[in-house]
């Protein structure tokens, strides 16, 4: 097996599906979160001043998706097809999109912005969802978004659902909170059981 070594904040962000994709493949790996404080002194060090890098058997790899990807690859969880790949790969481009605007009401301070922030976010969640309820009902292959098996897109939904609610309120989530299909397909990849022991022993970041 492969050693890996992810390094990134204590938060959940770009780092919890690469975690999460990890944790699923049954690959142990070094769950490295830094404080600010260290990340001031060693951001000179990294290939592109940004978080998270991943060591993969030493070797060093950055930009989250590509580091998903690379484990997607590896342990069979992005698709079988170059259609399937390409779906995978519209999911991962959602979750970037997101997570930006996410991140924007997130570290906005000012109340009166960060409800206006927080407005136009609730208004992008409805793109997604409606995207992967399309994926689910076109998806007969077993129930997954993408081909007969779960994949990192499944993985990267997970990530953008399951806590919305609470990070970011009912207002915010609403589209999902009403879309029982995605409500359920959420809970479904919670109960695997490697992500389930995950989600259970992962440090309880908030965002
Ligand atoms: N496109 C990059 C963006 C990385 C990024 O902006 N990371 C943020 C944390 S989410 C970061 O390192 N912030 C600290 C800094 O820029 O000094 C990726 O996906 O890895």
């Amino acid at each position: 097996m492969s050693k890996y070594s992810l390094t990134y904040f204590d938060i959940q962000g770009r780092a919890e599906p690469i975690r999460i994709a990890l944790a699923y493949a049954g690959n142990d790996f070094e769950d490295k979160r830094i404080s600010f404080e260290e990340w001031g002194k060693m951001k000179a060090d990294t290939p592109q001043g940004s978080l998270p890098v991943c060591s993969i058997d030493g070797e060093v790899f950055w930009q989250s998706t590509a580091i998903l990807r690379n484990i997607a690859r590896e342990f069979d969880l992005y698709g079988k097809t170059n259609k399937e790949m390409t779906t995978v790969d519209i999911v991962i481009s959602n979750f970037e999109e997101f997570f930006d605007k996410s991140a924007q009401v997130f570290m906005q301070h000012d109340p009166e912005k960060k409800e206006e922030l927080s407005k136009e976010f609730g208004e992008k969640v409805v793109q997604p969802v409606k995207l992967f309820n399309k994926l689910l009902t076109e998806n007969k292959n077993g129930g997954w978004l993408v081909g007969p098996q779960l994949t990192v897109a499944d993985i990267v939904c997970f990530c953008m659902f399951r806590d919305l609610k609470d990070m970011f309120g009912e207002e915010v989530a609403k589209a999902y909170l009403d879309d029982k299909t995605l409500v359920a397909h959420i809970a479904k990849i919670e109960a695997e059981p490697a992500i389930k022991k995950w989600v259970e022993k992962r440090p309880k970041a908030i965002f």
